[in-house]
This record gives C-alpha cells, sequence and structure tokens, in this order.
C-alpha cells in the first residue's frame, strides 16, 4: 500500500481535497496531517502552506507534491532532504484567471473606469478621451505558465507587451528581454509593469525604487507572484511623488495584511486578498494523482522544481 500524506495549513475542510483523491488513487491509502501524531511513513505528500515539521517527521517520502505553482515557502521548510523531488502545480485554471486579473486591472487605468467611476458619483457625463494603446506599454516579469498567458491575452487585445525573463522567451506579438543586461531596456519601455516571478534570493526586494525609476512616467505597478518581490515603503514613496500612477496588489509580505497597513487607505492603491488565481479543486486533483501514477509507473512527471534555481 502507498501511503500519501496531505498536509495544509490553510484548508480548514482538509476532507473536500483527501476523498476525491482517494477516489482517483484507490490503491493509495490517504491520509490527513495530524498535529503531534506518529509519522505514517508516507512515500509521497500533497501539500500546501505545509506545517514547519513536516519533513522533520515524514522521513520517508519520495516526492511532494505542491498544490500551487510558488514553491518558495516550501523550500523554507526545516529538514528538507536536498535531493528530494518536488513538483509544482502546472496551471491548473490558474493562468486563465491570472489573465484576467491583470487585464482588469490595465483597463481600469487604460480605459478610464477609473475616473468614470468617479464621474458617475458626481453625475458627470464627460467622455474621456479616445484609448491609445500605445501609451500603454505592459511590461511581464516573467513567462513561466501565468505570464506567458498574459502576455498572449493583452497582446491580442493589441497593447504593445513587452516580457522580461532570465532566458527570454519566444511569444508571438510579443518582444523578449532576457537577464540583467536588458533589465534597462525593458523598464524603460515599460508603463503597465506586471510581476509574475518566483520568489528567489535573486528576484526579492526586485519592485524598488531602482527599478520604479526607470519605468516610463505615471506607471502602474501590478503583483501577482509575492509580497516579498515589493519594497513597500519604496512604493509608497513613489506613488507620493506622483512617479507612480497606482498600484494594484494581490499579495503581500504579511498575510492577512495586518488592518493598521498603510496600503489599506491609499488612494492609488488596489488590494484584493490573493485570490488573482486559485487552483481548481477538481483539475488539481486530477493532476496530482496523474503524476503520482506516472512516478508509481516509474515515469518521471512535468512540473519538477529546480531547487537551484529555487522554482
Ligand atoms: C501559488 C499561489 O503559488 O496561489 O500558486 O500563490
Amino acid at each position: 500500500m502507498t501511503n500519501v500524506i496531505f498536509a495544509s495549513t490553510h484548508d480548514t475542510t482538509p476532507q473536500e481535497w483527501i476523498a476525491p483523491l482517494q477516489r482517483a488513487l484507490p490503491l493509495a491509502q490517504i491520509s490527513n496531517w495530524k498535529d503531534n501524531a506518529p509519522p505514517v511513513d508516507a512515500r509521497f505528500a500533497v501539500v500546501w502552506k505545509p506545517p514547519h515539521d513536516l519533513f522533520l517527521r515524514e522521513t520517508r517520502l519520495e516526492a511532494v507534491f505542491n498544490l500551487g505553482a510558488g514553491v518558495d515557502a516550501l523550500l523554507q521548510l526545516p529538514g528538507l532532504p536536498a535531493d528530494l523531488p518536488i513538483f509544482r502545480l502546472e496551471d491548473a485554471g490558474m493562468s486563465v484567471q491570472m489573465a484576467e486579473y491583470v487585464l482588469h486591472a490595465l483597463l481600469r487605468a487604460s480605459r478610464g473606469f477609473e475616473q468614470y467611476q468617479v464621474q458617475q458619483r458626481q453625475r458627470l457625463w464627460h467622455p474621456l478621451p479616445d484609448i491609445e494603446r500605445e501609451s500603454w506599454p505592459v511590461g511581464i516579469m516573467g513567462t513561466g505558465l501565468m505570464g506567458t498567458r498574459m502576455a498572449q491575452t493583452l497582446a491580442a487585445l493589441e497593447y504593445p507587451v513587452a516580457t522580461w525573463s532570465r532566458r527570454g522567451k519566444e511569444i508571438a506579438g510579443v518582444h523578449a528581454y532576457a537577464g540583467a543586461d536588458e533589465f534597462p531596456a525593458f523598464l524603460a519601455r515599460t508603463r503597465v509593469l506586471v510581476n509574475t516571478l518566483p520568489l528567489t534570493p535573486a528576484t526579492q526586494g526586485i519592485l524598488c525604487r531602482k527599478t520604479f525609476e526607470q519605468l516610463l512616467p505615471d506607471a502602474c505597478i501590478i503583483n501577482v507572484a509575492r509580497g516579498e518581490h515589493l519594497v513597500e515603503k519604496d512604493l509608497l514613496s513613489m506613488l507620493d511623488s506622483g512617479h507612480l500612477r497606482g498600484a494594484t496588489l494581490d499579495v503581500f509580505a504579511q498575510e492577512p495584511l495586518p488592518s493598521s497597513h498603510p496600503f489599506w487607505d491609499h488612494p492609488a492603491i488596489t488590494i484584493t486578498p490573493h485570490v488573482a488565481a486559485a487552483s481548481l479543486r477538481g483539475a488539481t486533483i486530477k493532476q496530482v494523482a496523474a503524476k503520482i501514477q506516472s512516478l508509481l509507473n516509474g515515469v518521471v512527471p512535468t512540473g519538477a522544481v529546480n531547487r537551484e534555481l529555487g522554482y
């Protein structure tokens, strides 16, 4: 019997994951993590924000499956064996939601919906100038599944779109910038900066004053990756000085965002509670079950995390 442990400190109703996972893998025994319980000697762990002692207790794991795209928190857990394979979730309904989220944030600015909302309250019938797409060049940091889908979506709507990533990725109709050398040129043509990068020591704090200063004037920031990418005080001072026009933030260094945090009341900041893209349960379970089955058949599935790169 193959033991699989489900370990999430995030889900209050783990049975909603465990029951369908058990149906998808009838020959395995799926159990829920319980604090202060003995190990179940699991071969596989299915996790999201797992308990800190997961790897200290379950020492026979052969692979871990992360129920999200970002593995930054998982890689920090104590006792994580250096050679334990980790598989991230690949899309599972997330990239289309991310594309919608970014499109919505972009349109609020580019189509004047923010101003029309204010005008409605004033009973003001006042058409704004027509949209000029070339005034809204979008720059997407990261060309994983999320960044790629966003770039394709916005390019299809005829916005000028560029991406920036470690190696540069070819996407039809999108200009690719690659590596540290091309970062300044990427920023210099960007007015709407979207962050989809994985959080690693190399990307932590990348949304900082030095980055913001290089953007086109009246720029917007959209962060859907991790709160730790952003230097909060730099964002606030660049908004207050008028160099930046606004920011749409879905992720924060501390979640939930504390009620005393200055972001809540800032007129140029739009906040959502880490909901830009949810992994859809049905698609996620199907994908994780297929990957476990693949390993049981001796075939390494896709989505393996490169531990050196940190994603
Ligand atoms: C993820 C997330 O990493 O939802 O998938 O944050």
